[in-house]
């Protein structure tokens, strides 16, 4: 969490509104392993991680409300009986969405001002969209004392997601910035919500990032069709979600699915075990087990699930190149974005040149390297 961060969005907030706003910081996320199970109520490893948004808020008494997204220097000023979601892609929705889903559970929020800024690299695939709907409901929360559980506000946040920004996304990036444990990964069973936290110590091994520095345009249309493809070959079998299934199910129903959408379930039912394995290995140590599970991992991603792109498989590539590195795989929805690399603490530098010097080579631009530590979810910061 950067101190800096805070103090800026508190001067900010002073300078603008003349009074101390409470302060949230609503961190982002990375994910071991378990990509795209969590709509298909599988089990998912994520981390929050100690980049993230912080939003200062207070009550407003001009009679309406205004937020302020202080990185995109952009204003917008709405009333609470009269808002309506704003054009596809615009950072309103982010919190026009919780401000709705508030409403619709019948709590009454009155006016109030907001305003935001992160350090969460932008397309990095970190969730950077999760940390700010949970920052708008936690703060909201406290403000207006309605009581919600952190379940409560996780699930608002998801449905704002669904209902204002678009996205059908599954609960673990609003889980993990919700719920995160200082130096913990979550291991979230999400059909029911509940997790069992690991600490994440892998003595002379860490995690890495690499950011491809892109995100594809029709990512949010591509998650969509996967979603909608997943649960509707769990209708023909019969089941409430692909967690359910085995192969050996999915195999009854081979003449009666597309290949390309037989594979993307196979790559569910096989990214769930390997979830459920990951776990295991972790408790006893087993890195080159772990770091085995996600390449295979990033395989599945790439030519079952088809969310890879050339960037990203490119710099798996380079991390299958060098015997330091133990796994590396694409992150979070895809279509650009980072990769996480599972690499040896002395040899992580060398790596990052390595790697980033033959990106620069292949697509002419650059990626960047990022050390990330695991930290606490969604907080009032003083
Ligand atoms: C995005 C979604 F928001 C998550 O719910 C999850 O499905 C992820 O993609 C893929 O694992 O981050």
């Amino acid at each position: 969490m950067s101190v800096a961060l805070i103090h800026e969005v508190k001067k900010t907030f002073i300078e603008k509104f003349k009074t101390d706003p409470l302060l949230v910081f609503s961190p982002g996320r990375i994910n071991i392993i378990g990509e795209h199970t969590d709509y298909n109520d599988g089990f998912v490893f994520p981390a929050a991680v100690d980049k993230g948004i912080v939003a200062g808020i207070q009550k407003s008494d001009s009679g309406s409300c205004t937020a302020i997204a202080l990185d995109l220097g952009s204003t917008a000023k709405f009333e609470l009986n009269k808002f309506q979601p704003s054009k596809v892609g615009s950072w309103e929705n982010y919190v026009f969405g919780v401000v709705a889903e508030i409403q619709n559970r019948n709590k009454v929020i009155g006016d109030f001002n907001i305003i935001f800024k992160g350090n969460i690299p932008k397309g990095a695939g970190m969730s950077s969209s999760a940390a700010l709907e949970n920052s708008v409901v936690f703060g909201l929360n406290e403000l207006f004392e309605l009581g919600f559980s952190k379940e409560d506000m996780v699930l608002i946040s998801q449905k704002a997601e669904h209902n204002y920004v678009g996205v059908n996304c599954g609960i673990m990036d609003q889980y993990a910035s919700m719920f995160g444990i200082k130096n913990h990964a979550l291991h979230l069973d999400c059909r029911t919500l509940k997790f069992k936290s690991y600490k994440i110590d892998f003595k002379d091994h860490q995690l890495m990032l690499i950011n491809t520095n892109v995100k594809h345009s029709l990512s949010d249309s591509a998650y969509n069709d996967r979603r909608s493809a997943c649960e509707s070959i769990s209708e023909l079998l019969g089941i409430k979600a692909l967690r359910d299934a085995t192969e050996a199910d999915l195999e009854t129903v081979i003449d009666k699915v597309i290949p390309a959408n037989y594979q993307k379930a196979l790559y569910i039912i096989q990214e769930n075990a390997r979830t459920l394995k990951a776990a295991k290995a972790i408790e006893k140590g087993d890195l080159d087990t772990l770091g085995s599970l996600i390449y295979q991992s990033h395989d599945g991603l790439s030519n079952q699930y088809k969310v890879s792109c050339n960037e990203l498989d490119f710099l798996v590539k380079q991390a299958k190149k060098n015997k330091h590195v133990l796994g590396a795989r694409m992150m979070g929805g895809g279509f650009g974005g980072c990769t996480i690399n599972l690499v040896n603490k002395k040899e992580a530098n060398t790596f990052g040149e390595i790697a980033s010097t033959a990106y620069k080579k292949m697509f002419n631009k650059e990626c960047s390297v990022y050390y990330i530590q695991l930290s606490t979810g969604t907080h009032i910061v003083k």
